[in-house]
């Protein structure tokens, strides 16, 4: 298992490389172009600016999150093939660099979606928070309030270019059914397939959070028969899976331990969080700790471990606390607390649980 920690780039994070440097056990960056739109090629020299920055504090670079997939290549239009060049061409590019693993989704129009990202948990501190019945109100306004309150920063999916186009990107995956999304995935990865194993680069894909269909769109990676099908659809060993304990937990019924056992081969990314789960149906983002949420992080770390699992991990969302301001879920305090609490469970089990 490598830990790593995400970092959204110089004058793009308030958190600094100097203090992911001083959390314990950290050995990589998760890092991106995020000013690279979805179908840009990512440049030699703009790879190696940012990769080079993070090398010098003594990180790996092995982790992309995200290359973003273009709308063209998820709806399937015919000029998704161009798309599909230029992604191959990013990977030969990042492959230089020594990238392992790049993470993706293949969730339609929005990216991760919550309706409060500063909810009171009730200590003083706040938290992403998804209310289900907000989520059927006009996906415009929505949009307004996110925008509203990430002022300053671009989040993945929701960047204000994107979100003035709304109207028509719903025009554009009116007739794209949950099918036609499906054989459009196949598509693309097995185009890409082939650059992957040449380069050395598994691609690990996402689940969509939350994992159930949203404002009318249709989400493939939602549930463990989603993922087994996505895993035989293309049965190949660079085709892999970011496991996003939050974005699966999201659902009660969703079991990630089980998921970690079945598929542990194939997981070349670990997210790790912890959710509250609500009778309603809304969830809350919480601590790391186990007690504190319902989808069970001392049974998946022990799963990875039982698993002798060797990729990479990562805490996922934290908490904004102790006055934190920073980009919602993204914050310093609460995800270095949650490195030691996950890094804690697995040098307890190295030390007293060998296989
Ligand atoms: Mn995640």
């Amino acid at each position: 298992m490598h830990m790593t920690f995400r970092w959204y780039g110089e004058g793009n994070d308030t958190v600094t490389l100097e203090q992911i440097r001083q959390i314990p056990g950290v050995e990589g960056i998760v890092w991106a172009l995020h000013d690279k739109q979805p179908g840009e090629i990512w440049e030699l020299d703009e790879i190696e600016k940012t990769t080079s920055h993070i090398k010098s504090y003594g990180f790996n670079v092995d982790v992309v999150e995200s290359v973003n997939v273009h709308d063209d290549i998820k709806i399937g239009l015919p000029s998704r093939d161009k798309y599909i060049e230029n992604y191959k061409q990013t990977l030969r590019n990042l492959s230089k660099f020594g990238v392992k693993v790049v993470c993706y989704n293949f969730m339609p129009v929005f990216d991760w979606t919550r309706t409060d990202l500063f909810h009171p948990v009730g200590d003083g501190s706040t938290a992403l928070f998804y209310e289900k019945d907000k989520i059927i109100d006009d996906p415009k306004k929505m949009a307004e309030y996110i925008l509203e309150k990430c002022e300053g920063f671009t989040m993945p999916g929701w960047e204000p270019e994107r979100m003035a186009k709304l109207n028509e990107l719903f025009e554009a995956y009116k007739d794209v059914t949950k099918e036609k999304l499906w054989d459009n995935l196949k598509y693309f990865l097995e185009a890409i397939m082939p650059t992957c194993r040449e380069c050395d680069i598994k691609m690990a894909i996402h689940q969509d959070d939350p994992p159930w269909d949203i404002f009318g769109l249709p989400r493939l990676l939602v549930d463990a028969p989603a993922i087994d099908r996505f895993l035989s659809m293309v049965d190949d060993p660079y085709n892999c899976l970011t496991l996003c304990s939050g974005s699966m937990g999201s659902n009660p019924k969703n079991n990630v331990a089980d998921i970690v056992r079945r598929h542990c081969d194939r997981i070349a990314f670990a997210h790790i969080r912890n959710v509250k789960h609500f009778p309603n149906g809304d969830f809350s983002e919480a601590s790391h700790r186990d007690c504190d949420g319902d989808i069970g992080i001392l049974d998946i770390v022990k799963a990875y471990h039982d698993c002798g699992y060797q990729g990479y991990i990562r805490p996922d969302h934290g908490r904004h606390i102790w006055g934190e301001k920073c980009r919602p879920g993204y914050g310093l305090y609460d995800r270095a607390l949650g490195i030691m609490y996950l890094l804690g469970c697995f040098d307890t089990l190295d030390k007293f649980d060998k296989k």
